[in-house]
């Protein structure tokens, strides 16, 4: 099984935690995105990150992917069968890659990908204003969500995945969540992040 991507993306990231949860075995390829490797091109049509090919079986987008990775390895599970809590771990994966993603990389982008990676200028005030302006409402939203460990009833999924990624790329933008205004958020982004699979996944964009 070939992963691609590198994983200071958050979407690659999820696949990563997903395979570390699991013990299954993987080869992964850091491209960055739009790269002209032909294996990832084959695998990505859209030339996003993560793209997988599991011994041909070429399949793009991580949420696609973790599901697959779900059906082929169930244990231990990620996604419950139960109604609810099956409803709940997909609404938290969709709610991470589509409302938390688009707002919560913006500081990453500016603090941290810019000036790093791209010799680009900060455009600081973009970031400030979005931590100002656009956070709160996504925070004070999970903050109502966290009642024990885990985002869905008592067992780590790809809920906890989907969610927390994104906040290891704000911690690289020097962001912390407030643990005055959202106690129960920062208390459980800090040890989901502090997960194995976590520290796997982000030491992985180290190499
Ligand atoms: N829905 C996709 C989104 C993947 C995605 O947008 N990845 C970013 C990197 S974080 C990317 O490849 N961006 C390049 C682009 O948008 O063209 C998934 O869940 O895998």
């Amino acid at each position: 099984m070939i992963v691609y991507g590198t994983s200071i993306s958050p979407y690659v990231r999820k696949v990563l935690v997903s395979l570390y949860e699991k013990g299954v075995p993987f080869e992964h390829k850091p491209v960055p995105f739009h790269a002209d490797d032909p294996g990832f091109q084959a695998a990505s049509p859209t030339g996003k990150i993560p793209a997988l090919d599991d011994d041909g079986f070429l399949l793009p987008d991580s949420s696609a992917i973790l599901h697959y990775i779900e059906a082929k390895h169930p244990e231990p599970a990620l996604i419950s069968t139960e109604a609810k809590a099956l409803g709940r771990a997909v609404w938290f994966d969709e709610y991470g890659d589509t409302e938390l993603f688009p707002v919560l990389i913006i500081p990453f982008v500016e603090r941290f990908l810019k000036p790093r990676l791209m010799k680009k200028e900060c455009d600081e005030a973009r970031a400030q204003s979005t931590i100002d302006e656009k956070f709160p409402p996504l925070l004070d939203y999970l903050e109502s969500q966290i009642e024990g460990d885990y985002l869905v009833g008592n067992a780590f999924s790809i809920a906890d995945i989907a969610v927390a990624t994104n906040f290891h790329n704000l911690r690289l933008a020097n962001y912390e969540v407030d643990a005055g205004r959202w106690p129960k958020l920062s208390a459980y982004i800090k040890k989901t992040l502090e997960r194995p699979s976590f520290v796997k996944a982000i030491a992985a964009a180290k190499n």
